[in-house]
């Protein structure tokens, strides 16, 4: 009847057989929503739960359990700012500081700042793409526990005392057996590695995503930015993530069989390290705050009523950053002695980033300054989102200069760059999108007037607490010091900082309020409260299991906004296109131009996923351990969960043809 490759029920395959046949008889909408949502729901109890591959759970896991790592992360600091708030403090011991500020780093870097935005990509891309899934959604649930476990091995450590201590990037030789004889370092390097497994898979699976899964007519220059920032941090990733992993490897090689790798007295080469991790490291900070960037750009846009202005240079500058941000690592190394010659390369690259950072930045202010705009919570956070980078952007620039970073490498001067970049382009970023998108994803609104607090609290205890530690820095405040004497004139500024981290951290506190009063009683979204332009707007809220009944034929880049626009005389059909319902279906397009291409029979629920994580937790806890055999039996474990993955599939019974909806 049909032709079919490699096509299998609960496997994936795909559709090679005639694309748009004659439309059939109009369905009734009801019997296709009850057929779809028969098809495309979990299965029932524990099963479903731990087997679930839908796209909108797995990004809502991501996102939750991301902050749990960002709350974590966050009493941590507090704890370091209690210490610190005044001279010559016993709170902590300089060994707990240690571990305090290695943790607090290495979790938000690694489990939160990335993870979160895994989690929104995960959420947006099928309905912004117009698609009912990511291109692997089991590949999509292995990546969310693989990320659980790599985050419960690495804190597992922390009520043993062994949590790593070495500060986020662990220099070597500190971190090398001789300076640190303790298991600290094996839990940071497995620990990264493990992780690394989980960036990867999620990686490559946005990538697939993005060159298959579109709705038809969703050519690249209709995309919008938050798919452009996942994307390059996805392609960024998978370039990135080796030279982090195969450092980590290497370390914990020199640390626990007697290779040379950083040892100089083997031949080996401890700056090695920092040239691997850091070449990691520039692009991952770029990871971090891209898809960031692109929330901005996509949500800014709808509360001031008109479209972003520079689209193409927005999204050029979006890849060009990281392009340039591979070229830049050494800036992280100015004060190790490398010669002047390149020195000067890094630091001239360095500011050459500023140019296509700088784009966003004015297209945001342009965007505002010639829309209507609505003074909404998501407005005053994206606003905030701006000031605060320019802020931290100015800072980085400043110590892209050679003399003014020698003077003020590892000082809190350092410590408050880096918070006004992480926390003000992906917190500030973060909480904003969660006001704009929670009544996509709930259903329901966010309190307006409790909003405005959080805002208040956050954005001036943000300011209070990370704005001194400039000046604690020019004075010549080390950072990751446990304490100073009263003699030295940080005192006062010091107590200012703390109390602002309070006041933060009151902000977020009652943002979660905010978050569980709107779950509990807000008031019903409907599908479109902004009035967004994109796809995700056009479905209920929260949208059906399958996203759309129907895929929608896209004509231009904002599909909701045609009539107030004036791009062209083309018309989106939302309402009419590929109803595919033949089992668990979605349409795969061309990568450039988004015209259908296949049928893409997707995978239902698995266990495999889940199954596969937990082995390997055993695999690396039995590393970290050095129990041979616990290791063989988790390794033997994920082997044998990936034999049952991937078996081969009986090829299922011909499917009927695809039906035109309309
Ligand atoms: C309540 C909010 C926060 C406070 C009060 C805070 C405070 C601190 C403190 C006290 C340190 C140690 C400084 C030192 O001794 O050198 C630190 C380091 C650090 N923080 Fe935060 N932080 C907060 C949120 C964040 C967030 C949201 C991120 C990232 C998304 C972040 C990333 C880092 C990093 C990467 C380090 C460097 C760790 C290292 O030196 O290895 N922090 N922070
Ligand atoms: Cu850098």
């Amino acid at each position: 009847m049909s032709a079919i490759a490699d096509a299998a029920p609960g496997q994936g395959g795909r559709w090679t057989g005639p694309l748009d046949p004659k439309p059939p008889a109009s369905p009734n909408p009801a019997e296709v929503a009850e057929r779809l949502e028969n098809i495309w729901g979990d299965a029932p109890g524990l099963r479903g739960w731990f087997g679930t591959v839908d796209h909108k759970t797995i990004g809502v896991r991501y996102m939750i359990t991301s902050f749990v790592f960002l709350i974590l992360g966050g009493l941590e600091a507090l704890v370091m700012r209690i210490q610190l708030a005044q001279p010559n403090a016993t709170t902590l011991s300089p060994e707990q500081y240690n571990q305090l500020f290695s943790l607090h780093g290495v979790t938000m870097i690694f489990l939160y700042a990335m993870p979160v935005l895994s989690g929104f990509s995960n959420y947006l891309w099928p309905l912004m793409l117009g698609s009912r899934d990511m291109a692997f959604p089991r590949l999509n649930a292995l990546s969310y526990w693989l990320f659980l476990a790599a985050g419960i091995f690495l804190y597992a450590s922390f009520p043993l005392g062994a949590a790593p201590d070495g500060g986020w990037f662990g220099y070597v030789p500190n971190t090398a057996r001789e300076y640190s004889p303790g298991p600290n370092i094996d839990v940071y390097c497995l620990g990264l590695i493990f992780l690394g497994i989980s960036t990867t898979v999620g990686a490559a699976n946005f990538v697939v995503t993005l060159l298959r899964m579109r709705a038809p007519g969703m050519s690249v220059n209709r995309l919008p930015i938050i798919i452009w920032g996942t994307l390059t941090a996805s392609v960024a990733n998978l370039f990135a993530v080796p030279a982090v992993s195969l450092a980590c490897l290497m370390l914990w090689l020199d640390r626990n069989h007697g290779t040379h790798f950083y040892d100089i007295a083997g031949g080996g080469q401890p700056l090695l390290w920092q040239h691997l991790f850091w070449l990691f490291g520039h692009p991952w900070v770029y990871a971090i705050v891209l898809p960031a960037m692109g929330m901005v750009s996509d949500a800014l846009p709808v509360h001031c009523r008109r479209p972003l202005v520079g689209y193409t240079l927005v999204a050029t500058a979006t890849v060009a950053t990281m392009v340039v941000g591979f070229g830049v690592w050494l800036h992280h190394m100015f004060a190790t002695g490398l010669p002047v010659l390149a020195l000067s390369f890094f630091s001239a690259a360095s500011f050459v980033i500023a140019i296509p950072s700088a784009v966003s930045v004015f297209s945001w202010i342009a965007t505002i300054y010639t829309g209507r705009v609505r003074l909404t919570v998501p407005f005053l956070f994206f606003t905030s989102v701006i000031l605060l980078f320019v802020i931290g952007g100015v800072s980085g620039v400043m110590t892209a200069s050679l003399a003014f970073d020698w003077q003020l490498t590892d000082t809190y001067f350092i410590v408050a760059h880096l918070h006004y970049v992480l926390i003000g382009i992906n917190l500030f970023a973060v909480v904003g999108a969660i006001y704009h998108w929670l009544p996509k994803m709930s259903g329901r609104m966010m309190d307006e007037r409790l909003g405005r607090w959080v805002f208040g609290f956050m954005f001036i205890g943000f300011n209070l607490a990370f704005l001194p530690m400039h000046w604690l820095g020019l004075i010549g405040m080390p950072r990751r010091v446990w304490t100073y004497g009263a003699d030295m004139g940080f005192s006062a500024t010091n107590l200012v900082v703390s109390i602002g981290a309070f006041v933060f951290a009151t902000g977020i506190l009652l943002f979660l309020v905010n978050i569980a009063t709107a779950l509990r009683s807000g008031r019903p979204a409907g599908p479109d409260p902004w009035g967004g332009p994109t796809l995700e707007w056009a479905i209920p809220s929260p949208p059906p299991v399958y996203n759309f009944a129907i895929i929608p034929l896209v004509a231009t880049r904002h599909p909701l906004w045609e009539d107030q626009l004036d791009e062209g005389s083309e018309r989106s059909q939302l309402a009419s296109g590929f109803l595919l319902d033949n089992g668990k279906e979605t349409l795969g397009v061309t990568p450039l131009d988004g015209e259908p291409d296949v049928i893409l029979k997707m995978p239902g629920d698995s266990l495999l996923p889940f199954a596969f994580s937990v082995a390997a937790l055993v695999l690396f806890g039995g590393l970290l351990v050095g129990s041979a055999w616990i290791a063989v039996i988790g390794g033997a474990a994920a082997i044998i969960a990936l034999v049952v993955w991937f078996r081969p599939h009986p090829t299922p019974e011909a499917c009927e043809k695809v039906r035109i909806y309309d």
